[in-house]
């Protein structure tokens, strides 16, 4: 297994910079994974999709619609619609965490880091999204900063390793700012395979990246990184997946995305 560090270590921006990720090791404890896990799953489809901005009431209705029509009281209804504004309050709450706030400054010469997006991604055992394989892409294809300081983090609520679907990243590939690439559909596509896909002459190494539940990587917006299907018949393998800027950075909003600063 690579390195993980503890929140503490002394070497977290020295490896950052150089390998452009890195491995905060239970950074969430299994009480909050399943907590979390537990609230974001009542917003789930039946092929447990993935969700954009849950914490954003707007785009969480928006993704549940069908779940307020299945319901057929008219208290439970109301019941469950008041509870959005209570979870949509918890997922932001995440976004904004100050330690991980803090750690990304630490990253970025201290400035002043904001949230702009998030999304829950599931890989539920034996549902149509389990399948789903991320395409080498990197996170910074849709956002496009120019001076490479768009971040993502993804909080690992499950245990990830090759059979439930973990993700790889293109050794040292953030060095080369954007590159050229394939777009595609990556919210909701119809063939499970995500992701601006990268196109590059040079030829990097895989190196697959293995999480215990509660982990928390920081990825450099432009390492490509993709991940494998969930083949598990069991395990899940589910993240929460934050992206952040420095201030006065600019930024692509994006259609389905709509990334915007978040105080
Ligand atoms: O969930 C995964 O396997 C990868 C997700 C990802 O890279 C993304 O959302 O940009
Ligand atoms: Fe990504």
């Amino acid at each position: 297994m690579q390195k993980r560090f503890l929140y503490t270590d002394k070497n977290i921006l020295n490896y950052f910079n150089e390998n452009g990720y890195v491995i905060i090791k239970n950074f969430f404890n299994k009480k909050n994974c399943n907590k979390f896990k537990k609230i974001i799953s009542n917003y789930a489809n039946d092929g447990f999709a993935p969700i954009m901005n849950p914490d954003r009431s707007e785009y969480l209705i928006s993704q549940i619609t069908h779940k307020i029509e299945k319901i057929n009281q008219i208290g439970e209804k109301a019941n469950f619609v008041d509870n959005i504004k209570k979870d949509t309050e918890y997922f932001r709450s995440i976004m904004k965490n100050k330690k991980i706030i803090k750690l990304l400054s630490k990253l970025k010469k201290n400035k002043k880091i904001f949230p702009l997006m998030s999304q829950m991604i599931f890989k539920k055992a034996n549902t149509v999204y389990s399948k789903q394989s991320w395409q080498p892409h990197q996170d910074n294809s849709y956002a496009k900063n120019k001076n490479g300081h768009y971040i993502t983090i993804n909080i690992f609520m499950d245990k990830s390793n090759l059979d439930n679907g973990t993700m790889y990243v293109w050794k040292k590939s953030h060095k080369h700012g954007i590159f050229n690439y394939q777009r595609k559909v990556s919210y909701r596509e119809k063939d499970s395979k995500p992701g601006n896909v990268s196109v590059s002459n040079k030829k990097f190494e895989v190196e697959n990246l293995f999480f215990e539940k509660g982990d928390m990587l920081i990825l450099h917006g432009n390492l490509v990184h993709g991940s494998y299907p969930n083949n598990s018949k069991k395990k899940s393998r589910s993240l929460y997946s934050v992206s952040y800027i420095p201030e006065k950075e600019k930024f692509i909003s994006g259609k389905n995305a709509q990334r915007k600063i978040i105080h």
